[in-house]
């Protein structure tokens, strides 16, 4: 059986955080392969940096060895006492790590920190102990030891895959052609709050198609949001000119009430009535009387998918109202065929993600919970939800951030195709003009 850490998940997250964005490979558990600092050398010299971790009733205490560890080599050492979520440390002079973990012949009284393998005993003296913030732990035992190997969570191998997925998607997306080229191009429609990311979704698509970071689109910051217009926006391919086989169209925030997209208008984007740079008036939905309104839009003027777009840090503060509004607009969607997904923007800034968790964050636990809990409030198949982290700040262009990019934008072009499908299924030949 696996050998499992006693650290939580939080702990664990905590601790790679603190030392740099670290993957923790556990190499060392004294419970299972005997409470021995010769075991535990034999098991961890020569891995490169290490961690060891003390666990003494519910305190979590540790060294840190930043460079591979000797037997017979001083390295400097730093202790960290680890609680709830706050990490304190305190440098050591550099220790022969055999000083400082024994079986009990070398152990000396006058060191800052050391251990008793065989004993299970743990000795920190009163100054190390006021800066770890510990009580006075003068020889007291503790119940396990684990050691982890500290890797950078972005070695070569995983880079080079992401950076082969990468090409992959921006082929697949580039090379893409709608269901039957019964329209050149899909509509893929973006709704939701103000400030979720719409805008710079589209932003960060067009600047991972045109190889540097772009800002097209206006992207807001007051609580108001800044677009109260409609905007359908297509990307050249750079290299032959031509236009991807995508129209992202940015709508107005959504609003819990008064303010913000007009429900009623949303029926008549979805069939093509409203045009590019429309502007949308919360109080008065378009209606055929308005100067811009198209009166027979054609399948290629159509929304072919919509994306319900949230900032993944504020699904647990939706509100009902705008939970019913959410609820109210899938229904229509439901009843004209209409695929759709939720696109959950913002995920770098979630507390304790690093840049690594972004090359597998469909299993990152915090971002699990998050699906869970759009799902549970909203919904929506798990399968459903997808999650990028959109430019923002930044200048340079980010394979990892692409991939999630590419990977959102290719699962919506296949669900537009499924909605293509089932329309040409049905024979809708009205539509099919
Ligand atoms: N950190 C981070 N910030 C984001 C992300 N997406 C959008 N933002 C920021 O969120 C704010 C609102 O974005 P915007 O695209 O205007 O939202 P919209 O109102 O839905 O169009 C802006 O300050 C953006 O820079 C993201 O994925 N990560
Ligand atoms: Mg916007």
């Amino acid at each position: 059986m696996a050998v499992r850490t006693r650290l939580t998940w939080m702990q664990e997250k905590n601790l790679q955080t603190y030392f740099g964005g670290k993957q923790f490979t556990l190499l060392y558990k004294a419970s299972v392969h005997e409470f021995s600092a010769y075991y535990l050398f034999k098991r961890c010299c020569d891995q490169g940096p290490i961690v060891v971790v003390i666990y003494k009733e519910h305190y979590v205490v540790g060294a840190y060895m930043k460079t591979s560890c000797k037997k017979e080599e001083k390295i400097p050492i730093v202790l960290f006492a680890l609680e709830e979520n706050t990490i304190s440390e305190c440098k050591i002079s550099s220790y022969v790590p055999t000083e400082l973990f024994h079986d009990g012949s070398r152990g000396r009284n006058d060191l800052e920190f050391h251990i008793n393998m065989r004993k299970q005993v743990m000795t920190l003296n009163l100054d190390t102990s006021e800066k770890l913030r510990l009580p006075h732990m003068q020889a007291s035992p503790f119940q396990e030891c684990e050691v982890f190997r500290c890797e950078d969570l972005l070695d070569r191998r995983t880079l080079e895959g992401i950076n082969e997925l990468h090409e992959r998607l921006l082929s697949a997306v580039n090379t893409y052609k709608p269901h039957k080229n019964l329209v050149p191009q899909v509509r893929i429609l973006l709704l939701g709050p103000t400030r979720a990311g719409k805008s710079s979704f589209f932003n960060s698509v067009k600047s991972v198609f045109r190889g540097h970071v772009t800002h097209q689109a206006l992207v807001g910051s007051e609580a108001t949001g800044v677009s109260d217009t409609y905007r359908t926006y297509s990307i050249k391919d750079t290299v032959d000119g031509n236009f991807l086989p995508f129209v992202l169209c940015d709508t107005m925030g959504l609003h819990e009430r008064g303010k913000g997209l007009c429900v009623d208008d949303i029926a008549y984007i979805l069939k093509g009535h409203i045009s590019d740079r429309y502007q949308f008036n919360s109080m008065k939905p378009i209606t055929p009387s308005h100067c811009n309104y198209i009166h027979y839009p054609l399948l290629k003027d159509r929304i072919h998918c919509a994306a319900f777009v949230f900032d993944v840090n504020s699904v647990k503060y939706i509100s009902h109202e705008m939970i019913a509004k959410i609820k109210a607009i899938r229904r229509q969607l439901i009843k004209c065929g209409m695929p759709h997904v939720v696109l959950l923007t913002h995920v770098d800034s979630m507390q304790l993600i690093t840049k690594g968790d972004l090359t597998d964050i469909y299993r990152c636990i915090p971002v699990k919970h998050k699906l869970e809990a759009v799902h549970k409030k909203l919904g929506f198949a798990l399968s459903d939800i997808l999650v990028v982290s959109n430019y923002t700040s930044e200048w340079e262009l980010d394979p990892i951030k692409d991939v999630l990019i590419l990977s959102a934008l290719r699962h919506m072009l296949w669900i537009s195709d499924d909605f293509l499908e089932d329309l040409t299924a049905r024979g809708n030949k009205d539509l099919l003009v």
